[in-house]
């Protein structure tokens, strides 16, 4: 995984072009842009081909299906040009493994959710987190995708990751602090609204920037 500037574009537009212009403006300020639904479902699957010509992306469908099925969902993004892909790992060992070596086959990044960052995800996802981490890691997974609104969280899924990377959302908007999720293990921050929705998108990620450097 690539880790220069440790902050990942979540590019939840619903624009083709504002998307394309967003990635150009901040290429050189993050190591990955993440599209998901929003903008695949608004601009086509083609648009993970367009952005990945402007940065390396990681395609967050949160693949969460049988495995067959799920191989089928990770080459279909991983053919069109994503370098990396997320999948829920509660689904268990035989789907995300799946997702690993469909990944593996191409060359591609396997990320898995154990814990999400939203006040819901305390309800099954948190009782549940410790053994996903453990299982994920199993599954040889590159990284982990981990809340940023509950640093110790990423402390307690670091000590059963090791070094697989840990990705976090959550900051900003939905009031995780940048600082101290990297404070506690983090190695990258995915940051959407903060930046997207900013009247500056790039003065408020050089922000972010100077606040973890
Ligand atoms: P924002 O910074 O605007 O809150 O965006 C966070 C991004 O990370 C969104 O794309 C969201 O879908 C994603 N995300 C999240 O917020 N929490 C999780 O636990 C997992 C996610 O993928």
């Amino acid at each position: 995984m690539i880790l220069n500037s440790r902050l990942i574009l979540a590019l939840d537009v619903l624009s083709r072009d504002r998307a394309l212009h967003l990635a150009s403006t901040l290429k050189d300020r993050v190591d990955y842009v993440k599209v998901g639904y929003p903008l695949i479902l608004a601009a086509g699957l083609d648009i993970v081909g367009e952005i990945a010509r402007i940065a390396p992306v990681i395609a967050d469908l949160k693949i969460a299906d049988i495995p067959n099925t799920n191989t089928l969902i990770c080459e279909q993004v991983l053919d069109s040009g994503a370098a990396g892909i997320i999948a829920h790992a509660f689904v268990g060992r035989d789907s995300l493994s799946a997702c690993v070596d469909a990944a593996r086959e191409c060359g591609g990044l396997v990320f898995a959710v154990t814990e999400m960052s939203h006040p819901g995800a305390e309800e099954l996802m948190g009782p549940a987190a410790e053994r996903l981490a453990r299982m994920a890691a199993d599954c040889g997974v590159d990284g982990v995708v981990a809340p940023a609104t509950r640093p110790e969280r990423i402390r307690l899924v670091r000590s059963i990751v090791g070094d697989r990377a840990i990705i976090s959302p959550g900051v900003g908007v939905q009031g995780g602090s940048p600082s101290a999720a990297l404070k506690a293990g983090a190695d990258s921050l995915i940051v959407g609204r903060s930046i997207t929705e900013s009247p500056n998108p790039a003065a408020s990620a050089d922000a972010i920037l100077r606040e973890i450097r």
